[in-house]
């Protein structure tokens, strides 16, 4: 069965912060540092998806789905990282896997969307070793609770851009500065990965997958020099992550002028590279790299897209590069690529009620349409892709956009929450109804 489903994640969603002993996040500090987040935007309230989860599943029934990504808040199962666990967060969990279930729904949780319990951020985050084995506790604790009834484990939500803004550019919790000495972030999550793997099958998970965040990477001309800069950021970008999860083996990191990857010790890649059930893929769009004109101390530089129609955010809206991006990877890793699971695609739109309260989101339907094909295609051309998943179900907590960016199918008006189903909503539920395959 293809899986048609929408993704959320916990910090984007719940809200309820200090219901039931849930312990406090990294992003909770980070949201509330004035000028982090625009307009000073929390995740304190969010989409009271905390409470109002069964409206939410309902959502989704009446939607059509036949899966739904969602997270699973750390710090509401362990509010100090480690130790003791809070059984009124496992509940919450329990419940809404038990509503989902009870509508059909298969359920498919990821342990880590970006919400690090503080108390481990106090001991270095994802700069210390010993947090990728506390999320292998937490993988244990959770599974032992749910495993029998989510079949689908994502361990990571997008190492890169957790590695990228939230410790080497600071825009995202924790906000660090680190720049390249980032790098042992992506060594730790990677090892996370992979301890995570074992506890979750160890307590019985059916399929376990990591998702990153890829994009196609075009140069900018065919010059040697912005060849070589595509190459690097292609690296950084989709290399570092799929890599070792797939080969057992870092890329060359020579063009950033590191010798090894920092942080790695004996036997680290033989756990990141076990086998797995599927890799998560996240696309938005493809990046195209020129050069840097002048010494930036990277050696790249995004040379921007143009000619694309862009989403509220900015991004171009290129279709072809997810077929392109599936039809490449499977180019890069032949056999060593298990199914893969386009667990987010998507799109923000300004989104504003008109004045008969429709949402009329044009856009959205047009966006999804495409990308759906270009699913279609990389299927028809031999890339083995098992589910597609809309970010995101419900207008949410956008991280350093607060709540100024709509991904959702479902709009939600904040100060009332109200939830209010979009145009794309009704799009979707026939598309996914008149097909049962891309
Ligand atoms: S910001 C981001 N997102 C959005 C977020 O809501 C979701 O939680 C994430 O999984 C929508 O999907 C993901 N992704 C960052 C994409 C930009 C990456 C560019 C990095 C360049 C250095």
């Amino acid at each position: 069965m293809f899986l048609w489903g929408t993704a959320t994640a916990s910090y984007q969603i719940e809200g309820a912060v200090a219901d039931d002993g849930r312990g406090l996040s990294i992003w909770d500090t980070f949201a509330h540092e004035p000028g982090k987040v625009k307009d000073g935007h929390t995740g304190d309230m969010a989409c009271d998806h905390y409470h109002r989860w069964s409206e939410d599943v309902m959502l989704m029934a009446a939607l059509g789905v036949n899966s739904y990504r969602f997270s699973i808040s750390w710090p509401r199962i362990l509010p100090a990282g480690r130790g003791e666990v809070n059984q009124a967060g496992l509940d919450f969990y329990d419940r809404l896997v038990d509503g989902l279930c009870a509508q059909g729904i298969v359920p498919a949780a990821t342990l880590f969307h970006w919400d690090l319990p503080q108390a481990l951020e106090d001991e270095g985050g994802w700069l210390a070793r010993d947090t990728a084995s506390r999320l292998a506790d937490y993988a244990g604790v959770v599974a032992a609770r749910l495993a029998d009834r989510v079949p689908i484990w994502i361990t990571l939500n997008e190492p890169f851009v957790h590695m990228v803004f939230g410790y080497a550019l600071g825009t995202h919790a924790p906000g660090r500065m680190l720049f390249l000495d980032a790098l042992p972030v992506a060594h730790h999550q990677l090892l996370g990965h992979g301890l995570a793997a074992q506890a979750l099958r160890a307590h019985g998970a059916e399929r376990v997958l990591v998702t990153n965040n890829l994009t196609p990477v075009r140069p900018a001309s065919s010059s040697a020099d912005d060849l070589r800069a595509a190459d690097a950021y292609d690296i950084l970008h989709n290399r570092l992550f799929n890599d070792p999860v797939l080969l057992g083996r870092y890329p060359d990191l020579s063009a950033f002028g590191v010798d090894a990857m920092p942080a790695v010790r004996d036997g680290d890649l033989a756990v990141i590279a076990q086998p797995l059930d599927g890799l998560g893929v996240n696309y938005y769009n493809p990046t195209r790299i020129r050069a840097p004109g002048e010494p930036t101390g990277l050696p790249f530089d995004d040379a921007g897209i143009t000619g694309y129609p862009t989403t509220a955010f900015g991004w171009p809206v290129v279709p072809d590069g997810l077929r392109e991006l599936l039809t490449g990877l499977k180019a890069r890793y032949g056999d060593a690529l298990p199914p893969v699971y386009v667990t987010e695609n998507g799109c923000s739109q300004p989104d504003t009620p008109g004045p008969d309260g429709v949402i009329d989101d044009q856009d959205r339907i047009a966006f999804l349409d495409a990308h759906i094909q270009a699913v279609g295609a990389a299927m028809s051309e031999g890339v083995d892709v098992r589910g597609y998943y809309v970010w995101s179900l419900l207008d949410n907590f956008e991280w350093a956009e607060g709540y100024t960016q709509r991904f959702g199918l479902v709009h939600v008006d904040f100060p009332t929450q109200t939830r209010t189903p979009k145009a794309s909503y009704h799009w979707f539920k026939n598309r996914i109804t008149s097909s049962s395959t891309p």
